[in-house]
């Protein structure tokens, strides 16, 4: 993005003091907020949050130390909005996994202040003939962020077109952990999960997932907050959601991680993925006219 087009969209969607568009790493556009709850960074590409601190708190959400910057290219960390599949697609495998819509731009739609001072970004995915191609179907999708001592997200896929379409999204959260040895995610305890480790094979949760190896897991009919619990930072960290009925724990461990690349060396050791999806068999079906809305909140509680 030029200059003059960062000058046009700052004219237009800034809010002084609180909100203001930049250049960020990689030369990406990214919104910068800051306001007397929390500091944020979104970046319009993929209307990707990138991070997200609390004034007071340790970053809630990990970005990659070693994450690559580049137009198209998905960064290892933050929010990433898989969209409209989750995984691979479903018949054809040269298309990206998690979908398209984390690699290319989004527009600015909105930008506002609350009256408690939280700060609101709203984004739409921008189509072109690339991504006609790739998802043929009238399904304009916008993303909601509020920017608080919570964060809330809110992604909205609109079904314009004359047919029923099916779609899979995922709002696919690294958060960030003193030590994932230590951690407990509790809030599945009971639900079935499709074990990825282990060939897919259908297993119940028992207790709170603990993570001492590669997880990831699609927890089904998981509906309940999850808590993310660390002790170390005496703190946990709440998501609850709506319009998803499956989550998926990830964590890649040693191997996985280090061929991934961007995951820095240890990185591993300070994530856990808890991702609100719509994925397996929990893909959603949009009539005509209908819209599917994905929520999430995440807050930070003191561990007593
Ligand atoms: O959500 C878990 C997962 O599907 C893992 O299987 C792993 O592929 C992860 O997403 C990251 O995918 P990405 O395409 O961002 O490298």
């Amino acid at each position: 993005m030029s200059t003059s087009e960062f000058d046009a969209l700052n004219r237009q969607h800034a809010l002084p003091g609180k909100l203001a568009f930049g250049p960020g790493p990689g030369g990406l556009a990214v919104a910068v907020v800051n306001n007397s709850h929390a500091s944020a960074i979104i970046a319009l590409q993929g209307a990707h949050v990138m991070t997200w601190t609390p004034h007071g708190q340790q970053p809630v959400i990990w970005l990659s130390r070693a994450a690559a910057f580049a137009p198209g290219k998905s960064i290892r960390g933050g929010v990433p909005i898989c969209w409209p599949w989750f995984g691979p697609h479903p018949s054809d495998a040269k298309l990206p996994g998690h979908g398209f819509a984390r690699t290319v731009p989004w527009e600015v739609v909105e930008s506002r202040s609350l009256r408690d001072d939280r700060t609101v970004l709203v984004l739409r995915l921008a189509e072109t003939e690339a991504t006609r191609k790739q998802w043929p179907h009238a399904t304009p999708v916008e993303a909601h962020i509020t920017v608080g001592t919570t964060l809330e997200m809110e992604l909205v896929t609109h079904n314009n077109g004359s047919a029923p379409v099916t779609i899979g999204d995922a709002l696919h959260t690294y958060f960030e952990v003193s030590d994932i040895r230590e951690v407990k995610i509790h809030g599945l305890g009971g639900c079935p999960y499709l074990d990825k480790v282990d060939g897919g094979s259908r297993k119940q949760q028992q207790g709170p997932v603990t993570i001492g190896s590669e997880v990831d897991r699609v927890y089904l009919d998981s509906t309940a907050d999850c808590l993310i619990e660390d002790p170390r930072w005496r703190r946990r960290i709440r998501v609850s959601k709506r319009g998803s009925r499956s989550s998926v724990v990830w964590n890649p461990w040693t191997e996985k991680a280090a061929k991934m690349g961007d995951f820095g060396t240890r990185g591993y050791l300070n994530m856990v993925c808890v991702e609100s999806t719509n994925a397996a068999e929990d893909v959603v079906n949009i009539g005509p006219g209908g819209e599917h809305r994905l929520w999430v909140r995440y807050a930070v509680e003191p561990l007593s």
